[in-house]
């Protein structure tokens, strides 16, 4: 019996920009739930993990903003994938900004001995308190799964690390920070950027990817920010980057993941309802959903 649980995260405080924790309810709005319907056996809405609205706080000492509150928030959305895990659906976590992938990690990783990490993204979110030029733990939940950054982050689940990077691969990279270029060479991670993209097309880039993940990993983690998409087809995301992942670009790596059956769990992080045009967004994250867990064009 194939079931899936949803679960809305909605947390904006990793980052500046108010309107993403509006995120799940965009999602929602936008029909996920009638879109999957008839791909599972059964979905259960697990509805929003309660996140609450704190002033925006930076921790004196690390210079992070919500430090605390971050790392309170992710073990709660850390022990409900678990708990989806444990009974044997596939959970798909709508954010909120990526700093929920902290948790979402948390929560995945002690399933898997090997588990694989694809990051569809603009950005590396491999950032530490010492490299990252905003402070913004959005910045930086990859690092933090590699049990790099501060020991409150990186501990979520009481384990560490998450993820090793070997097992780790990067789709759509194009707004690289110094310290994360670095950190990728030193630890070797697979990078595919628009360069490759450019170069060696989708259907390439993501033959790439599987082969790469398919034989040394047990299970496969999707965490797609909607900024890895270009900010034409996706305009609200908090931090846009021109020159993006096209919307059929896009639908090719989702229908091409569903193919090598890979995927175990997801998420789609990023949506801000606020800087959307109607709805556009999140309405691309559910087609991508659709896609991603098996709908066929014909
Ligand atoms: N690298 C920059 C920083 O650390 C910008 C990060 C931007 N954001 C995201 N994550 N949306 O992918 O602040
Ligand atoms: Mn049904
Ligand atoms: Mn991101
Ligand atoms: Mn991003």
């Amino acid at each position: 019996m194939r079931k899936l649980k949803i679960i809305g995260m909605p947390m904006d405080l990793g980052q500046m920009r108010r309107g993403v924790d509006m995120g799940p309810s965009a999602i929602r709005y936008a029909g996920v739930y009638e879109r999957l319907q008839n791909l599972f056996d059964e979905i259960i809405d697990e509805g929003d993990i309660p996140v609450g609205r704190p002033q925006v706080e930076v921790d004196p000492e690390s210079n992070l903003r919500n430090l605390p509150l971050i790392a309170e928030k992710t073990e709660l959305l850390a022990e409900k994938v678990d708990q989806a895990i444990s009974t044997g659906s596939f959970p798909l976590v709508l954010g909120g900004d990526h700093s929920i992938a902290i948790g979402t990690l948390a929560g995945i990783s002690k399933h898997y001995k090997n588990l694989g990490v694809i990051w569809y993204d603009a950005h590396g979110d491999l950032n530490t308190s010492e490299t990252s030029p905003s402070g913004n733990i959005h910045g930086m939940p990859l690092a933090v799964s590699m049990g790099i950054g501060h020991e409150l982050l990186v501990n979520v689940g009481n384990y560490a690390p998450k993820v090793k990077p070997e097992h780790i691969v990067l789709i759509g990279a194009r707004a690289l920070d110094d310290g994360e270029k670095e950190l990728i060479k030193e630890k070797g991670i697979k990078v595919f950027t628009m360069h490759e993209i450019d170069l060696m097309g989708m259907a390439k880039v993501m033959e790439e990817t599987i082969e790469y993940l398919k034989d040394k990993t047990d299970g496969v983690h999707l965490s797609l920010d909607l900024d890895g998409l270009d900010p034409n087809d996706a305009p609200g995301v908090g931090t846009p980057v021109i020159g993006g992942i096209s919307y059929r670009e896009s639908h090719l790596a989702m229908e091409l993941l569903a193919e090598s059956k890979l995927v175990t769990s997801a998420e789609f992080v990023e949506v801000n309802p606020i800087l959307d045009e109607k709805n556009k967004t999140a309405t691309l994250a559910v087609a991508l959903m659709g896609s991603l867990l098996g709908e066929k064009l014909l």
